[in-house]
This record gives structure tokens, C-alpha cells and sequence, in this order.
């Protein structure tokens, strides 16, 4: 009878920790999210340095390749610049058909979808919510909660990030605390 050893996996997915040897963490401050909250006073009036989320990531393919999935978990903590959650910066993939998952692990918090004619929904986010992101929609994050949210992402690795539409243009609707209460409100600005 021929044998073969079993070998521990290569990465683990705890709670809403992602750990083992080829996972990349990146980390980003208040001061790498300039201009996408409304309120450009109450945001210079916050500390720069004040962290706004973690992401773990495992990639495995280097150069991406088509088929090869990637891995992730987003940590993003509680706050708010003026009445507005603090948020992922948010982004289209650069290829236009590749599509996400993403779901909620910690905390409470909504996604917003944007399509590409800028029409914009939220929907919750808390454990065990899943949502699928299609191609051709923008997603951002917002934490509405009191602690940090956690949310676990598997994209295609070619999919590739487009920032740029949302820098110039923002999302046509933003994640706010308006009279105590959480609301989606529409954008004039773009
Ligand atoms: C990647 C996936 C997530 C985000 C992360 C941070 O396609 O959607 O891993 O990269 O949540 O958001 P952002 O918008 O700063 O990349
Ligand atoms: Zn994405």
C-alpha cells in the first residue's frame, strides 16, 4: 500500500483573521483617503496618522493569471469625518467583466454598489451577509458600527483595481449619521 503524508494547509482563516506565510498586509491612514469625504474641514481636523483599515491579503498568482483567484480580509475600524462613516476608498476593476464576492465577517456596516451609469444602492453588511459584486459595479465599505468590521473578498487576480473614476467622480451616494440616524444619501456634487 503506497502512502502519501498530509500536510497542514498553507493558510488559515479564523475568525476574521487571515494568516500564513505569503499574506500581504497594507494598511491605510486618514492621510491616504484625502478628498473622498464630503467634509474637507472636519477631515484636516483629524489626526493624519489615525488608521482607517487593514488589508490581508493572499495573492497567489505573480504575474496574475486568468482563473487564479485571490484572497482577502478588510478590517475597518470604527469612525466618522463630520457625519460620514469611515470608508474604503472604493474602486471599479480594471477589467470591466471580472466580478467579486464579498461577505461579512465582524461588525455591522454597508456596502455601496455604483453601475456604471452612477446609479448607487447600499446594502447591509453584518456576519454572515454575502454579497456578489458583478462586473462593471464599484464597491466601497462603510463601518456604521461602533466596532471594527470585518469583511472577507474573492476576486479574480486580473481583475485589477481602477481608483481613478472614483477619485475624479466619488460615488453618487455617500454613508452618513443624519439626526442620529444611519442614512444613504444622494449625492449633488457629481
Ligand atoms: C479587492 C477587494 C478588497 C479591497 C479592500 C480595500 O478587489 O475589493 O480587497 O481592495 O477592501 O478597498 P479599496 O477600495 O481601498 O481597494
Ligand atoms: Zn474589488
Amino acid at each position: 500500500m503506497k502512502t502519501q503524508q498530509i500536510i497542514e494547509p498553507s493558510l488559515l482563516f479564523a475568525g476574521a483573521c487571515l494568516s500564513g506565510e505569503k499574506v500581504k498586509t497594507s494598511r491605510k491612514t486618514l492621510a491616504g483617503l484625502t478628498g473622498i469625504f464630503e467634509d474637507t474641514q472636519a477631515y484636516a481636523a483629524l489626526a493624519s496618522d489615525t488608521p482607517v483599515y487593514e488589508v490581508f491579503s493572499f495573492l497567489p498568482a505573480d504575474p496574475p493569471l486568468p482563473g487564479a483567484l485571490n484572497f482577502g480580509i478588510t478590517k475597518l475600524f470604527p469612525g466618522k469625518v463630520g457625519r460620514e462613516y469611515f470608508m474604503t476608498r472604493g474602486h471599479f476593476h480594471a477589467r470591466i467583466d471580472c466580478g467579486e464576492y464579498y461577505w461579512g465577517l465582524e461588525g455591522e456596516g454597508v456596502l455601496l454598489l455604483m453601475d456604471g451609469r452612477r446609479v448607487t444602492r447600499g446594502e447591509r453588511m453584518f456576519p454572515g451577509s454575502l454579497h456578489y459584486i458583478p462586473g462593471g459595479v464599484a464597491h466601497r465599505v462603510a463601518n456604521t458600527g461602533s466596532k471594527p468590521l470585518a469583511f472577507a473578498a474573492c476576486w479574480p487576480s486580473d481583475a485589477g483595481h481602477d481608483y481613478d473614476a472614483i477619485s475624479s467622480h466619488g460615488f453618487s451616494a455617500r454613508v452618513m449619521e443624519i439626526d442620529e440616524t444611519l442614512q444613504l444619501v444622494e449625492s449633488c456634487t457629481e
